[in-house]
């Protein structure tokens, strides 16, 4: 089947925080709990939500929004396991934005969805101020970009509600102090949970599935 792919240009409108608030309400209706996930370039966001799918889809329907400047390269990895996808490209814009997300929305099943992935355009710095009616916003780092990134781009994690440390498989390669880089971040954010990972190894996923789960079943229940 063809990937919807959705290239952005200048003549969308609208107040971002408006539309995210729609988009939001949206999801609660159809009960699909949203999830933005930001990096830089090549941390590790497609591989993450290929192992998600891949652990979850025997339990819940996932869908996809991938959020690239171009190509759709992440939206046929993610369509090879079975996900529902759409491709946004940004035509050079460095993050997603909630009138973006609304486009992709219409073009996706919400009625059959449970979980919705979002991949933001790899970027520490843009993607964290546009809100997109996301539920939870996941920050993800990877050991070769260096323990120092928090004090670098502090929004990106004082924002998030989980950090993911992937690439953990590369620790004993490089001089990543992961006991330092968690303190540095929950100084920033308390709240934060924080899980070491491999994509490659699956070291620490089971209890990002976990967390994943757990949220996926609480919107389920609540009221709408
Ligand atoms: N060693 C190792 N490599 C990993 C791990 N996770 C991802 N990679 C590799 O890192 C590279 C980038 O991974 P992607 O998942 O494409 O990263 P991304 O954040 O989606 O990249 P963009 O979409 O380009 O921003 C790929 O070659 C992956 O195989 C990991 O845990 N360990
Ligand atoms: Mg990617």
């Amino acid at each position: 089947m063809s990937i919807k792919v959705i290239t952005i240009g200048e003549d969308i409108l609208g107040t971002n925080e408006a539309k995210a608030k729609s988009n939001l309400n949206r999801l609660d209706h159809h009960r699909i709990l949203a999830i933005n996930i930001m990096s830089s370039p090549g941390a590790g966001k497609t591989s993450l939500i290929l192992k998600s799918i891949n652990r979850l889809k025997s339990k819940f329907r996932i869908a996809v929004i991938e959020g690239d400047v171009a190509s759709s390269i992440d939206a046929e990895k993610v369509q090879q396991q079975g996900a529902a996808v759409v491709q946004i490209n940004t035509a050079g814009g460095c993050h997603l934005d909630a009138n973006m997300i609304e486009s992709a929305l219409n073009n996706l099943p919400l009625e059959d969805t449970d979980l919705l992935f979002i991949e933001n355009v790899g970027n520490l710095i843009c993607p964290v101020e546009f809100a997109l009616g996301e539920h939870r916003r996941v920050m993800l780092l990877s050991l070769p970009e260096g323990d120092d990134k928090p004090y670098k781009y502090p929004a990106m994690f004082a924002d998030a509600d989980v950090v993911l440390i992937n690439k953990i498989d590369l620790k004993p390669y490089l001089d990543f102090d992961i006991d330092a880089f968690q303190k540095i971040v929950t100084g920033l954010n308390p709240k934060v949970r924080i899980f070491p990972i491999s994509c490659q190894t699956g070291e620490g996923l089971e209890a990002w599935f976990s967390w994943l789960e757990t949220g996926i079943k609480d919107k389920k229940n609540q009221q709408v």
